[in-house]
């Protein structure tokens, strides 16, 4: 007997069929999950559950790899050498992240060679947040404040993600997002407790520019989020989207009253009944014209990328020969 299946995904419209073992180990499937169980990679899994995992984990990857360009941008040009030096560790740090992520994404089949395709064909999304330019010192303070402390407002949860490598990959990933938050909101202490009216202006000028971008990091409202309700129900995401733009309003208001500056937003306020921040209309025209390739930056941050895989092809092909013969020594010693 066969049956029909449920729809497998927003995208996927007709129903497929499906033979008995299949319904079975589905069964088990989801009985594990509701039993709080992980799944590893050798483990049985539904295909929407492998293909959500490599869309998320692949475009996490992208966004800590594309994420290294902003503040790239600002290695040479740090205002001192101790400034320079923690800089240079965190984007080093980010591109660490990302090959811990595309090394999780491997273990569900998908090669990084076609990872790193759909990225450069523009086919793969990455955060939105990195579509923005860095045109002050201060940008690189509010990026470590706001977008790595959305960063693990979002990615602490995953740490508990159903599927074990990838919640084994974000529990490194999250303590050195920790220490990246921390970097940022300290150098804007700085600025704001001993700079000049200058320094401290363009401080709150990148709070204004970075504040609104950094709330649409989380994605969609829940209720325009087609991906959300079965990655809850599987244990991929634990939090909903909206859920954690709160939890982070609610984190950065007071850190932001600590600073001094001006959050821009007259929306926001104390919301005694409810116990958490209300805040302004999001504008979610800005945020898909962004996710769809028309931000300020994208496509400087496309060409970017492209450029250095070209780039780097010799290295790759250097690499290769040099395994390849290293390959061929064992076996004649063999
Ligand atoms: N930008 O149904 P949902 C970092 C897309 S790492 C672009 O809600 P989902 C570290 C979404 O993919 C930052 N696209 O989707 C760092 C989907 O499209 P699709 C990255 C977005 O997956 C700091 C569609 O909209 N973090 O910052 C965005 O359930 C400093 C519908 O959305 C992660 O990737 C967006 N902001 O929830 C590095 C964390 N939001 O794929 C350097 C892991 C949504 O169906 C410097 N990912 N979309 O075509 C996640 O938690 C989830 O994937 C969400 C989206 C929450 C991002």
């Amino acid at each position: 007997m066969y049956t029909q299946a449920m729809s497998v995904g927003p995208q996927d419209a007709a129903a497929k069929v499906k033979s008995p073992e299949d319904v079975a180990r589905e069964a088990a499937f989801e009985a594990r999950i509701d039993a709080g169980d992980f799944i590893e990679a050798k483990d049985w899994m539904p295909e929407h559950y492998r293909k959500t995992l490599v869309r998320q984990i692949s475009q996490h990857a992208h966004s800590e790899i594309v994420g290294m360009l902003p503040e790239g941008n600002w290695i040479s040009r740090a205002p001192t050498l101790k400034r320079k030096a923690i800089l240079l560790a965190k984007v080093q740090d980010e591109g660490g992240h990302g090959l811990y992520l595309y090394s999780a994404a491997e273990t569900l089949g998908t090669s990084r060679d076609q990872m790193l395709d759909a990225l450069h064909s523009g086919k793969a999304k990455y955060s939105s947040i990195f579509n923005y330019p860095t045109t002050s010192w201060a940008d690189i303070g509010v990026v470590g404040w706001l977008v790595d402390g959305a960063a693990i407002m979002n990615q602490v949860p995953l740490c508990r993600c159903s599927y074990a490598p990838y919640a084994r990959a974000m529990i490194r990933v999250c303590r050195e997002e920790s220490f990246h938050q921390r970097q940022g909101y300290e150098s804007l202490l700085v600025m704001m407790r001993e700079g000049n009216a200058a320094q401290k202006s363009m401080v709150q000028d990148a709070v204004n520019r970075w504040w609104w971008p950094s709330l649409m990091m989380f994605g969609p409202a829940d209720k325009d989020s087609p991906n959300s309700e079965q990655s809850i129900r599987w244990g991929i995401k634990r939090i909903t989207n909206d859920q954690l733009r709160q939890k982070f309003v609610d984190a950065t208001v007071p850190q932001a009253e600590l600073l001094g500056i001006t959050l821009p937003d007259p929306d926001l306020k104390w919301n005694e009944a409810r116990g958490e921040y209300d805040f302004g209309a999001i504008d979610w025209a800005e945020f898909w014209r962004v996710v769809g390739g028309d931000g300020p930056c994208n496509r400087e941050r496309l060409a970017a990328r492209v450029k250095a895989w070209d780039d780097g092809a010799w290295v790759r092909e250097a690499a290769l020969a040099h395994a390849r013969k290293q390959t061929i020594k064992k076996e004649q010693a063999a």
